[in-house]
């Protein structure tokens, strides 16, 4: 595997998630493949998950790892090719992508999106330049429009947790109070699409991803009526893309409560982590048996070696 940006860089996923799933039985089996080799991994945006799994991915696999905190640490990074640098930052992504390479074998990046130009945005700048200049395998670490890693967990999750061969899968958009990414709900949605899943996305109006992240999906502005008979409840806010980056609605009436549960298939919750209690979804169910979070986060671990794995063996 030579990056790992989209569920499109994944020619079998089923292969993919049992791979992951072959790591947790046996997560030390491959310990020699990373010897004296090194990750780096640069955040631009803060991480707790991302960060320690996939540290701990890679100590699975024996490689070192080298963590930057880049806009705390590093100089600032131009990211326009041909730009007259003349203002506040230092050094071109160009250099500094090619020198992090001299020093790291793998490199995984995060980068949120601004969101006041959709444009710009959309094109997913950083990391691309990265894959660009790096000219090393390059990992996703949550990027402006994409979290791909999260969205293979979830995968793991869905099949671990799973009751019938096709669940059905509900995707709600849910009150907070600060505007968030599309990344998390567009990644879910392109890996949903991808499996052997029935799947819905709820939101409230203004609420619609991209066609092409929403894909095949039966989009609902009732969430009550997508939660009939879901067996796995996916809860996440999301700003809006068509009033770009914009938050349209607050309304607590899309919160995920225990009435609301009451209404599925017995489902397990999910969410990527980290959630607003109480808003997005109550205590009562977060707190509850059929919350799934937190093993949901610990197979953030299997999915970074699944693919840090691939990229060592060079295996797409
Ligand atoms: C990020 C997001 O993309 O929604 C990362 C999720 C993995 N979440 C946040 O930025 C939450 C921030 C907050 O204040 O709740």
């Amino acid at each position: 595997m030579k990056q790992f940006l989209s569920v499109h860089d994944v020619p079998d996923l089923p292969a993919l998630v049992a791979e992951a799933l072959d790591c947790k039985k046996n997560p030390l089996a491959h310990k020699h493949l990373g010897r004296n080799k090194t990750l780096g991994l640069l955040f631009f945006n803060a991480s707790l998950r991302t960060r320690l799994s996939t540290q701990r991915a890679a100590q699975n696999l024996g490689l070192d790892v080298m963590v930057m905190n880049v806009t705390q640490d590093s100089w600032g990074l131009e990211m326009k090719d041909g730009a007259v640098m003349d203002g506040d930052k230092a050094e071109h992504v160009k250099e500094a992508a090619a020198v992090i390479a001299q020093y790291c074998e793998i490199i995984g990046v995060r980068s949120f999106p601004g969101l006041a130009d959709r444009d710009l945005d959309y094109r997913d700048e950083v990391i691309g330049q990265f894959v660009k200049y790096a000219g090393v395998p390059v990992v996703s670490l949550e990027s402006a429009i994409r979290h791909p890693l999260q969205s293979l967990t979830d995968l793991i999750t869905i099949e671990e947790h799973k009751t019938k061969s096709r669940p059905k899968v509900v995707l709600t958009w849910a009150p907070h109070p600060k505007a968030l990414p599309q990344a998390v709900p567009n990644s879910f949605a392109e890996w949903m699409n991808r499996a052997d899943v029935d799947f819905v996305i709820a939101h409230p109006e203004g609420y619609e991803l991209h066609e092409q992240f929403a894909g095949n999906a039966v989009v609902t502005h009732n969430q009550r009526e997508a939660f009939a008979g879901a067996d796995f409840i996916y809860a996440k806010n999301w700003s809006s893309y068509t009033h770009y980056g914009q938050i349209l609605s607050k309304d607590r009436d899309w919160s995920v409560d225990a009435a609301k549960m009451q209404l599925t298939h017995n489902a397990k919750f999910m969410h990527c982590l980290p959630v607003r209690r109480n808003v997005v979804v109550m205590d009562e169910v977060i707190d509850s048996p059929n919350s799934i979070v937190i093993k949901q986060a610990g197979n953030r671990v299997w999915a970074a070696q699944a693919v840090l794995k691939r990229m060592l063996e060079n295996k797409s």
